[in-house]
């Protein structure tokens, strides 16, 4: 099978297919794209014109969530709970670490102090919610890694770099969504999953947006 990825360096939703293919040891190929300025062969190919999208011997997938299904249920043992009734939670989940990323970007994003707290209050109540949605871990599902947490951990690659310059998350108020986290982000797969100067990337990212931070 071959597999090629379409990336973008920042883009956490691409992060997400990144850690799942490196936590099944799938060989994969992968190519970066510069969004601002797609080529034409990736806006022929991408419906949505987003990325990430999967090649699978040329068949085109896209939207992270079902390319990380794809790859789940071709690959290894599977990371999805076998349970109907937990994955579909699961599914909801994910969905809404999908949100999370959303706020987080509209953070970084904003124009004003106003905007940016508004994001910053939004952010701070989604991980209110989550946090009493989590048990003790350490992954989402407990002792289970799933997909679930290959969706979420880019959220925190990205928490990490903006609080240690905004401080706007205090781990106390959060224990279990914090734990959580440093689980994540000490995994090799959680740690391979971005290009060696992401870290870079990202906070230039923040400082170039025009926005308020
Ligand atoms: N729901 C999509 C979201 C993907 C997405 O928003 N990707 C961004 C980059 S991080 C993108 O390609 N944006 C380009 C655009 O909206 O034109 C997924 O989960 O794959």
């Amino acid at each position: 099978m071959s597999l090629e990825l379409i990336s973008f360096k920042l883009c956490p939703y691409v992060q997400r297919s990144v850690i799942t293919l490196l936590y099944k040891e799938v060989p994969f190929d992968i190519t970066y794209i510069d969004l601002h300025n797609p080529p034409e062969w990736f806006q022929e190919i991408s419906p949505l014109g987003k990325v990430p999208v999967l090649k699978v011997n040329g068949v085109v997938l896209f939207e992270s969530a079902v390319i990380n299904e794809y790859i789940d249920e071709t690959t290894g043992s599977p990371l999805h709970p076998t349970d109907p009734l937990l994955r579909a939670q699961n599914r909801a989940w994910i969905e809404y670490f999908s949100t999370m990323l959303m706020t987080q970007f509209q953070m970084v994003n904003a124009e004003t102090e106003e905007a940016f707290e508004a994001k910053k209050s939004d952010m701070l109540s989604q991980i209110q919610r989550l946090e009493s949605q989590l048990g003790a871990g350490p992954y989402f599902n407990g002792q289970d890694f799933s997909l679930a947490d290959t969706a979420a951990a880019p959220i925190f690659t990205r928490m990490v770099l903006m609080n240690e310059r905004l401080n706007y998350f205090d781990p106390a108020t959060a224990p279990n969504f914090d734990q959580w986290g440093q689980t994540l982000l000490a995994m090799p797969a959680v740690k391979k999953s971005v290009v060696d100067d992401f870290d870079e990337l990202y906070i230039n990212f923040m400082k170039n947006m025009g926005s308020y931070i």
